[in-house]
């Protein structure tokens, strides 16, 4: 029997999928800038062009939502390290704090979360703006999201406007709402694996390198 409802590589449970707050409706690449700032230094504001010249990677890994679902995709875009090498901050980031701001909505507000920066470098966490080789779909975090595969989806911001380099590590929206761990690091235990249709036990913390 042929279960229409079934499988698919990029079919997530919609229940456990969350913009919690967003996204945007629209977003301008005309006028768009990623702010970039931090502790006794100017702000930065890169635009399209500026963000585009960064050294880019395509990069298969795997994301893990705390509510145990998970998906491998093919990501597209450059590491936080670059980034931080293109602004001259590199120096800057040590023993502090990124903090990642979304892009607000009116209704829904901002979503954030703070991770350390050395871990943030250690995990090659990447910026993407491409997923299996295609712009960000809007619900998926366009134009720019931070993923750092070591952690559950939520300390991970889409729709990203703003990072903040910081000597606090404060609880960013589901930390505060849900009770989740200001560190979420991904836990061994069962999950569904969506690209696999299948549940799978992770045996290790951090990221899923194994399947
Ligand atoms: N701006 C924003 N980013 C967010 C969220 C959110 O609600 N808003 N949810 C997080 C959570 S809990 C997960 S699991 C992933 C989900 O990413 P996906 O939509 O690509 O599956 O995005 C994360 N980043
Ligand atoms: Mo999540």
């Amino acid at each position: 029997m042929v279960n229409f409802m079934s499988g698919g590589r990029s079919r997530r449970p919609s229940s456990f999928r969350y913009y919690q707050d967003g996204p945007p409706v629209e977003v301008n690449m005309a006028t768009y800038r990623l702010r970039v700032s931090g502790l006794g230094v100017s702000d930065i504001y890169l635009d399209a062009s500026a963000l585009a010249s960064i050294p880019r990677l395509t990069q298969s890994r795997r994301m893990v939502c705390v509510c145990n679902w998970s998906i491998r995709e093919l990501w597209g875009g450059f590491l936080v390290r670059s980034l931080l090498e293109y602004i001259g901050w590199d120096e800057l980031a040590k023993g502090r704090y990124l903090k990642q701001v979304s892009i607000g909505t009116a209704d829904k507000g901002i979503y954030d979360s703070t991770i350390p920066l050395s871990g943030l470098l250690e995990r090659d966490a990447l910026i993407v703006d491409q997923i299996n080789g295609s712009p960000l779909p809007m619900e998926r975090g366009y134009p720019f999201r931070l993923i750092d595969f070591g952690l559950y989806g939520y300390k991970s911001v889409k729709g990203l406007a703003h990072l903040l380099i910081t000597d606090q590590l404060k609880l960013g929206v589901w930390e505060r709402k849900a009770g989740y761990t200001v560190e979420g690091t991904i836990r061994p235990k069962r999950y569904r694996i969506c690209d696999l249709d299948d549940h799978r036990f992770v045996e290790r913390p951090g990221e899923v390198t194994e399947f």
